[in-house]
């Protein structure tokens, strides 16, 4: 351990009894437990077909839900990061990014075709892929568009979800892509695969076939149950650690192709103008990054005494080895434990005692993945990249306390 990293535990770690004690846990009195609560005297509710969170909790929902002026579903919605622990998203706060709307589409209607450069081509209905092999892996999903609010001159006036929440992690079930490849019998000269969804923005992708044979599946289950249709019912691809647009949902078609097609989707969009002018296209990996999620902005804390840092770090290329947190504005780090399961590809959540004097303070956290790559200052990130871009932002969110305990986003 270094020098610095003692100082900062030792500033920052303190005394567990006093601290919690500051932080809002009361002796016991004469009307806290074992009093007899009402819910003790009467029998309780009976039992549901599909479960719901918890009435309390209702106000734990997606969030920044905008779509294209005149429509209802283009447009996004929010996983809210800053109420959430762990690493998975429950799958009714997954993000959802959708072109033209969710649509409707009944599984024993829906077909997946699998033509171009092969032997056979094959059509599957889902009962078909349902009878497959199946693999399951816990891995995040992010849109290229998370945090582009940073980009902006002034810090955004929003909670980490409103900026970081086109991140959300599932465990994802279904066929590894390879397998239905290899029963159509690619052609070996065949480099690329377009892949289309079945919704009004016909989503079309041009993947390739490197990614294609080695961790791609073609998802059915999300969390244990069948994909929720925000997600891709009752198909999607999904591709460990890439840009979310390519993770085409409601999957119908895949082409086997020897050059990328090209699509709208790869072309107009998913292409980004760099401060020198020119642009960059298949951006597909998404950049190690990490956000502290508790405390966060729009949050006060209630008083000095013992707090938990908390938040997420995840890397498309692939396992958080390390994350470093600030809470001098980045003159001092030290390393936060990693919370296991630590994954590739998936969010990692760390925690870190924090004890907090009561003087002003500026929180950041700085990912490190096992390829060696570091999180960027947000300055040096938009120093690189301009600010005509708006996907893979990855640069490191700083979050200011103020003495009275308020919150708020910064740039420091
Ligand atoms: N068919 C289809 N697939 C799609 C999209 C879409 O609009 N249509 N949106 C893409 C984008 S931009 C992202 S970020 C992810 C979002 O997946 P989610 O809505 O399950 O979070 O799906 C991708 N796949
Ligand atoms: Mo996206």
């Amino acid at each position: 351990m270094n020098e610095s990293k003692r100082r900062f535990l030792r500033r920052s770690v303190g005394v567990l009894a006093s601290g919690l004690a500051a932080g809002g846990v009361r002796s016991a009195g004469a009307v806290e437990p074992p009093e007899i609560p009402p819910s003790m005297k009467i029998p309780g509710a009976g039992m549901g077909e599909y479960g719901s969170p918890a009435k309390y909790e209702s106000k734990v929902t997606r969030t920044l839900i905008r779509s294209q002026p005149g429509t209802t579903g283009s447009g996004a919605s929010r996983t809210p990061l800053e109420s959430l622990e762990g690493t998975i998203t429950p799958s009714g706060l997954h993000f959802e990014r959708h072109h033209s709307g969710v649509p409707d589409i009944d599984p024993a209607q829906h077909r997946l075709l699998v033509h171009g450069m092969v032997k056979r081509p094959l059509v599957f209905g889902v009962d078909a892929l349902l009878r497959y092999p199946m693999v399951s892996r816990i891995h995040f999903l992010e849109c290229s568009g998370n945090s582009q609010l940073l980009y902006q001159p002034t810090p955004p006036n929003v909670t980490a979800g409103q900026t970081h929440g086109l991140v959300s992690c599932s465990e994802w079930t279904g066929v590894p892509l390879r397998v239905l490849l290899e029963e159509a019998g690619v052609d070996r000269s065949a480099r690329w695969i377009l892949a289309e969804g079945a919704d009004a923005a016909a989503m079309s992708r041009s993947i390739p076939m490197a990614k294609a044979m080695d961790d791609a599946i073609l998802a059915l289950f999300q969390n244990g149950e069948r994909l929720r249709p925000e997600n891709g019912y009752p198909v999607r691809l999904f591709l460990p650690g890439w840009e979310g647009n390519m993770s085409v949902k409601w999957l119908r078609r895949l082409k086997v192709v020897s050059a990328p097609v090209m699509t709208k989707d790869e072309t107009s969009r998913y292409t980004d103008l760099q401060g020198d002018g020119k642009s960059l296209m298949f951006t597909y990996p998404m950049e190690v990054k990490s956000v502290i999620t508790r405390p966060s902005h729009g949050m006060t804390l209630p008083g000095p005494g013992l707090h938990q840092i908390s938040g997420i770090a995840w890397s498309g290329n692939g396992t958080i080895k390390k994350v470093d947190v600030s809470t001098d504005g980045g003159r001092t780090w030290a390393a936060a434990p990693l919370v296991a399961p630590v994954l590739p590809r998936a969010l990692t959540r760390f925690r870190l005692p924090w004890r907090w004097d009561g003087a002003a303070a500026v929180l950041k956290s700085r990912a490190t993945d096992d390829t060696g790559a570091v999180q960027p200052e947000r300055d040096r990130f938009v120093a690189e990249h301009g600010n005509n871009a708006i996907f893979h932002f990855n640069g490191i969110q700083a979050w200011s306390v103020a003495a009275g305990g308020e919150v708020k986003h910064v740039y420091a």
